[in-house]
């Protein structure tokens, strides 16, 4: 049976959030920040370099126990041999993919309010991503903030393994304590950092990822 991995920091990256630093250079320093699990997301990419990314991304995880996911396409992420999917409000239905990738592998999904919350069938999903938190400029056409206590509900109504997602730095992350959620995903301020190690081990300390007790 799946188990779901420690989601306690969970980095998000395409091709174009690193520009200008071979992503291999982000993911290394953010894993040795203490990055848990890494989302390949690249929405502008073509099927065959979203493969070749997947595998370089899975050859660097795998032998440091980090688990990769791939966001919204299936077929990459069983073409990658990576270790999950997270599915968009607008991807493939869970039934649908689980069909596909089988038992083993990971399904994430999305959540922003209380009817996308209730559609999520704990049968087919193995955790949810929650926002957005905070205003957010990785992402288009977002969903309105929610703030912590949005975050707190949704993620007491799904009952789900569950990170916060949107806005996060390392000067909000405290905020999210207390909320209920096994971690934090983050894009802008891990990939954007001058040093993304850094930058995750300071979302890590003021989450205070390292005192949940799981
Ligand atoms: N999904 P940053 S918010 C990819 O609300 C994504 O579902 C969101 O990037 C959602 O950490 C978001 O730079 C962007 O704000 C997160």
């Amino acid at each position: 049976m799946r188990a779901c991995p420690d989601l306690s920091l969970y980095l998000i990256l395409g091709a174009a959030d690193t520009a200008g630093t071979p992503f291999e250079e982000v993911v290394l320093s953010a894993v040795a920040g203490g990055v848990s699990v890494v989302q390949l997301r690249d929405k502008h990419t073509c099927a065959r370099d979203q493969v070749a990314n997947a595998k370089r991304l899975k050859a660097l995880l795998a032998p440091r126990g980090v688990p990769l996911i791939v966001n919204d396409r299936v077929d990459v992420a069983l073409a990658a041999g990576a270790d999950g999917v997270h599915l968009g409000q607008d991807d493939m239905h869970a039934a649908d993919a689980r069909r596909l990738i089988g038992e083993e592998m990971l399904i994430g999904t999305s959540v922003h309010n209380a009817h996308e919350a209730a559609g999520v069938d704990p049968e087919l999903v193995d955790y949810v991503g929650i926002g957005p938190v905070f205003g957010t400029g990785s992402k288009a056409d977002p969903d309105p903030a929610i703030g912590p206590e949005g975050v707190a509900e949704l993620s007491r109504q799904v009952g789900l393994p569950a990170v916060a997602i949107g806005g996060i730095t390392g000067a909000n992350a405290g905020q999210l304590a207390g909320t209920g959620v096994d971690g934090l995903a983050v894009i802008s301020a891990i990939c954007h950092a001058d040093d993304p190690g850094a930058a995750a081990q300071r979302i890590r300390r003021s989450f205070g990822a390292d005192n949940l007790v799981a």
